[in-house]
């Protein structure tokens, strides 16, 4: 209904807004000296000041906003969550922090909203490419103001895969064969900008090993313009636990999984 499509369209500029806000100041952060802390012992699982910033604010807003809703988050602010009833956000704050930290491009600021379990709006921001992918089923993907095109259908043997770097170093099943089998493969580092390029035609598929904060933005945005979304099984998604997600055309998603099944 007309106030159903108001309300998500008010929802979609408020938090276009915040994160305009959020990526003028991480363009500034990025350049200055930056706090980075190890995660779990693991040199090469990061963290920055920014990231904790940016997701107690991101939080806060939500809380304020909607007092009711629950939020899945990757640095502590948030809920644990049991189930998906009702309003669920999810926000990644720095997506992409490795980027962020050394190489000072190719990271994003993403934030989702679920009801009931289903995708209905989604926001991945671009910080050093300025810009905002934001909207949902209900009213259509926007880059900023440019409204983006249902994808084409692209074979394999035509696709260009965004792979994992880790997944395919550890010859994890499956993941040789497809770079193998695709057009071409490409590493980018952050799971958001993986997501900005098949939005924007660039590349075709997409195959990782994902948190929820990590696939839930993406996962919105992608199916709203025709591409499948789902674990390498060909199963649906958990949006409460991490999955070996795949994101591809229609003709690329089936031939996947059928090659994995055989
Ligand atoms: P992050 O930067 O928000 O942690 C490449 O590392 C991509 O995979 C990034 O989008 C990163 O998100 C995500 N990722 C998911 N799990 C990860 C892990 N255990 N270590 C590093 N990156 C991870
Ligand atoms: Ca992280
Ligand atoms: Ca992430
Ligand atoms: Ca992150």
């Amino acid at each position: 209904t007309d106030s159903q499509l108001k309300e998500l369209n008010d929802i979609d500029q408020m938090v276009c807004q915040w994160l305009e806000e959020l990526m003028h100041q991480a363009r500034e952060l990025v350049q200055s000296h930056v706090d980075v802390q190890n995660k779990d012992g693991n040199a090469r699982n990061l963290v920055t000041n920014v990231d904790r910033e940016n997701e107690c604010w991101l939080d806060q807003k939500i809380r304020t906003f909607n007092p009711h809703a629950k939020i899945i988050s990757e640095e502590g602010f948030g809920d644990h969550l049991v189930d998906m009833d009702g309003d669920v956000w999810f926000v990644d704050p720095i997506d992409g922090t490795m980027n962020f930290v050394h190489e000072h491009t190719d990271f994003a600021i993403m934030v989702a909203l679920y009801r009931d379990g289903k995708p209905l709006l989604g926001w991945i921001a671009d910080v050093m490419g300025n810009d905002i992918h934001h909207g949902g089923p209900a009213i259509g993907v926007q880059i900023n103001q440019q409204k983006v095109p249902a994808t084409p259908d692209v074979v394999l043997s035509q696709s260009i895969l965004m792979l994992s770097g880790r997944c395919l170093v550890a010859g994890d099943y499956g993941y040789k064969t497809l770079a193998q089998k695709a057009l071409a493969f490409r590493v980018i580092g952050s799971a958001g900008i993986a997501f900005s390029y098949l939005l924007k035609g660039q590349v075709n598929g997409y195959v990782s090993k994902l948190m929820p904060w990590d696939v839930a933005a993406g996962r919105v945005l992608a199916e709203s313009l025709g591409f499948i979304v789902t674990n390498l099984d060909g199963q649906a998604l958990n949006m409460l636990s991490s999955n070996t997600v795949l994101v591809a055309t229609y003709s690329t998603h089936h031939e996947i999984v059928t090659m994995l099944k055989g």
